[in-house]
């Protein structure tokens, strides 16, 4: 069965809750729900979120050989982990990195993502919808 699995990583469990000005209104698992209403019958969906890297490296090496496609925000850790980018790189499938917010009308320092090296495709500033974006480039591709 086509499979997708969706990461966020540190703080994104906050998604909704505080500062809606950069991240909107759309709690964690408003975006869950909605990916999982995008996806065809027969598509299965596996979501983590983790505030630990080495548990984000974890889910990535979980989804050897069992997913199809990789969405991830890895959020702050977009800008440091090479761990993350490593993990990535063992991922045979599609993989797309999504940021909530415009991290190029940011800080210099969130200008830059590791895992950008290997992502197919990068979303930046379209909110909650990025996810959902991201969901159906996968489902063309995979399809
Ligand atoms: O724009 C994004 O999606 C980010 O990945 C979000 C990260 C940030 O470090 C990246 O530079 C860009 C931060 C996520 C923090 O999420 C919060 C959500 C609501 C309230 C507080 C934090």
């Amino acid at each position: 069965m086509p499979h997708i699995t969706l990461l966020n990583g540190p703080n994104l469990n906050l998604l909704g809750q505080r500062q809606p000005e950069l991240y909107g209104r759309d709690t964690l698992a408003d975006v869950e729900s909605a990916v999982r209403a995008l996806l065809p019958g027969g598509w299965e969906l596996t979501a983590e979120q983790s505030n630990h890297e080495g548990a984000l490296v974890d889910a990535i090496q979980a989804a050897r050989g069992k997913s199809d496609a990789i969405v991830i925000n890895p959020g702050a850790y977009s800008h440091t982990s090479i761990a993350i980018l490593d993990a990535l790189n063992s991922f045979d499938g599609v993989v797309i990195e999504v940021h909530v917010s415009n991290i190029h009308r940011r800080e210099e320092f969130r200008r830059h993502s590791h895992v950008s090296l290997r992502a197919d495709g990068v979303i930046a500033g379209l909110g909650a919808e990025g996810y959902a974006a991201a969901v159906r480039r996968i489902l063309q591709i995979v399809e």
